[in-house]
């Protein structure tokens, strides 16, 4: 194996000086950008430098007939070197490779690749609405996108610059020890609520209580009962907000009070407003408004704006395992400025659920992308 490094004034350039030298099967290892100091030292040219390798065919030895048996013995040690030296010599530039997070790029596939189309692509797969993508767009200066090797680079960079799209949740966000989850119908928010109480009871050894205002849908308050019984926790339901008022204030002591709602349409201005009767009985308190990443988008917007008036102020998205494009994360966090607190992937209480931190949901939403 050889490897180069080859200094040019772009990407372009530097294909063409590879090519030349070390044919079109080479591999583009390495590259970054270096800064070359002009005449006088005045000019700092902007180059790239960029680490090339390319295999050799190993060079068979020839055997002769009538050589003596340790000749023979010598040329099997030294063959036995040279394949160890090559397999060595493999295995440091997968190391370098592996470290630079940049799979190979043949020098060949590099001179057809138009990372600009390629963007293109990733942005429309995202499916974000149109001033979220323009946002992302813009993300990128055209000089950094120009340097992208193939789309796993791009992919790369856009889930690191990503993550300033999202607020990070801190302790200072949390201003009570009540917490009430409230949105659409069957979006999972009992089960979000399982998942949680869960984590927290058993992992992290607090005291939980499960309060439900859903006494509307049949069997609404068994789904949440079977689940405290088996996480250990106690469920109350209540049918008044002068109820719920009571019931949290009996369980003052837990660490933790996770209240339980009916799911409501956001279309549906009368039911909206009997939940803030409730939840305007215990607040302060903290509401997540849990979203299904599979809605519409426009569904999403006019969502996020009709459960407005419960001020809620942390978000929870679910059902991330059944899509393949995460964009409506974006496009919700975009419109309403809030942290999200966790993202859900399954159905399985307590584990398929994920804490929203800025960096996993880059990663989360980027990956997704093919
Ligand atoms: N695939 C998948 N299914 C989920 C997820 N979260 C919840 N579900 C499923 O969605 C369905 C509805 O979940 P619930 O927790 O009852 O939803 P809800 O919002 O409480 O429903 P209502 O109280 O009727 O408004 C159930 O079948 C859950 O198992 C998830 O992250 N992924
Ligand atoms: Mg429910």
């Amino acid at each position: 194996m050889r490897i180069k490094k080859y200094l040019a004034y772009d990407m372009k350039e530097a294909c063409q000086l590879i090519r030349q030298d070390l044919g079109p099967d080479a591999v583009i290892i390495n590259s970054k950008e270096v800064r070359q100091k002009g005449i006088l030292g005045f000019m700092k040219a902007r180059m790239v430098e960029v680490t090339a390798a390319v295999d050799e065919i190993p060079v068979e030895k020839p055997t002769q007939q009538g050589v003596k048996e340790s000749q023979v013995n010598n040329d099997k040690v030294s063959n036995e070197m040279q394949e160890m030296k090559e397999l060595l010599q493999q295995i440091i530039v997968k190391e370098r490779n592996a470290a630079n997070g940049k799979p190979f790029v043949k020098v060949s596939d590099l001179e057809e690749f138009d990372p600009h189309e390629e963007f293109k692509k990733i942005l429309q797969e995202l499916d974000l609405l149109p001033e979220v993508e323009k946002r992302v767009e813009d993300i990128f200066q055209k000089q950094e996108l120009d340097e992208c090797l193939n789309r796993i680079h791009i992919k790369d960079k856009l889930s690191e610059k990503l993550v300033d799209f999202f607020i990070p949740v801190t302790k200072a966000n949390h201003n009570s020890n009540v917490l009430a989850f409230i949105g659409p119908t069957g979006v999972g928010k009992t089960t979000t609520i399982a998942k949680l109480a869960a984590n927290f009871a058993l992992y992290h050894g607090l005291n939980i209580a499960l309060i439900t205002i859903d006494t509307y849908r049949i069997g609404a308050v068994a789904q949440l009962k079977i689940y405290g019984d088996i996480i250990g926790v106690t469920v109350e339901a209540v049918m008044t907000p002068q109820e719920l008022k009571l019931a949290v204030k009996n369980h003052e002591d837990c660490d933790l009070i996770l209240v339980d709602t009916a799911g409501r349409s956001s279309k549906n201005a009368e039911q909206i407003n009997e939940l803030k009767t409730f939840l305007d009985a215990i607040r302060p308190l903290e509401i997540y408004l849990v979203l299904d990443v599979n809605t519409k988008n426009k569904d999403l917007i006019a969502i996020v704006d009709k459960y407005s008036i419960l001020k809620y102020s942390k978000l929870v998205f679910t059902k991330a395992d059944e899509t393949y494009s995460l964009g409506s994360i974006l496009n919700v966090v975009e419109a309403t400025e809030l942290p999200v607190a966790y993202v859900t992937n399954g159905q399985n209480v307590p584990d398929d659920i994920i804490p929203g931190e800025p960096d996993g949901l880059a990663k989360l939403i980027i990956g997704e992308v093919e």
